[in-house]
């Protein structure tokens, strides 16, 4: 079909480096009317997260630098079962606008679908690399274990360098999408509106009775309580429950479930440094990681 070109046969062929663009074009995908609760949106969020959560300070590995979920040794993770959803949803858009690398556009994807679901803008910055150093590869295990408690929720996020208060506004984002006893063993939403960013989480954390459950199809532990309004089940994991059992986590989860605005605040920051772990930019905000050097867009 000789005279069709790129731009016209894909509709939206971008120039290097507009980010708006892919922005857009992942607003255009986030409706799935058979998929979940209708929205790509949750499933991009957690991939966003789990790309840049195996960060280590001490060692300086991990994040989301180098896309590593891509291959097998981190995709392969049972941490990250269900996130092939979200690179498959991706995949359109990776067409789309090739210039972007996989890093770039999986972390901002999940800022764009934080702020299309109603949450804050969350500021996100450019320039990460697709080259993978073997040597730094992540080792599986650095993600957070949900049947755990509060000392091991502190372990695992004092390691990416997060403190009480981030760990808590991190957490608010269990306001979006569900777990799925294929995935993870634990089964159902947070909350009722699951596609739509909100401090809800915390006050049901604070507001229902929880009482413990056991998942039929994987013997899983989690918490239940059945919404006063919809009467539809909702869920908690053990380390949901853990930030009310725990005294300084609780202090947090009551101040965001009074005051929305605040949560929004802490929740934007704590998230835009956690895309951030382990990427180094110079004056002028260009990635300067040594890595960046062998491979990957640069603007
Ligand atoms: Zn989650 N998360 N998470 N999380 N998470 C799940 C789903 C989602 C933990 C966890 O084990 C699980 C953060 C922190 C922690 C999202 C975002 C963020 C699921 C269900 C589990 C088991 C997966 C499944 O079955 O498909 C634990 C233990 C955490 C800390 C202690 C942080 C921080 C997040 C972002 C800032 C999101 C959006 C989902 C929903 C995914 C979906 O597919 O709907």
């Amino acid at each position: 079909m000789s005279g069709v070109n790129q731009s016209q046969a894909g509709g939206q062929g971008s120039k290097p480096g507009d980010f708006e663009a892919v922005r857009k074009s992942v607003i255009d995908l986030l409706k799935q009317p058979d998929y979940d609760d209708g929205s790509a949106g949750p499933v991009l969020v957690r991939l966003a997260w789990h790309s840049a959560g195996t960060y280590d300070v001490e060692t300086d590995t991990g994040g989301s630098n180098g896309a590593g979920m891509r291959y097998e040794a981190e995709g392969g993770d049972p941490a990250n079962a269900g996130l092939q959803n979200a690179r498959l949803f991706l995949e359109p858009v990776k067409r789309q606008h090739p210039w972007i690398t996989y890093s770039d556009l999986w972390t901002l994807a999940g800022v764009t679908a934080i702020r299309a679901m109603g949450g804050p803008e969350v500021s996100w910055r450019p320039g990460r690399t697709d080259y993978v150093d073997d040597s730094k590869l992540p080792p599986r295990g650095r993600l957070p274990d949900a049947a755990q408690g509060a000392a091991h929720i502190r372990a695992v996020f004092y390691r990416m360098g997060f403190g009480d208060r981030e760990i808590v506004a991190l957490s608010g984002a269990h306001n979006l999408g569900r777990c799925h006893a294929g995935n993870s063993g634990f089964e159902g939403k947070w909350v009722n509106n699951p596609t739509r960013f909100s401090n809800q989480y915390f006050r049901l954390l604070l507001s229902e009775e929880w009482t413990e459950k056991t998942v039929p199809e994987s013997g899983a532990l989690q918490f239940a309580s059945v919404d006063p309004v919809t009467e539809e089940e909702l869920m908690m994991l053990p380390t949901d429950i853990a930030l009310t059992t725990d005294p300084e986590f609780a202090k947090y989860v009551r101040m965001y479930a009074e005051d929305k605005a605040l949560f929004f605040e802490d929740f934007s920051r704590a998230f835009a440094k956690l895309m951030e772990l382990g990427i180094r930019r110079d004056a002028e905000g260009r990635v300067t990681n040594t890595d960046n050097e062998k491979g990957g867009y640069r603007s």
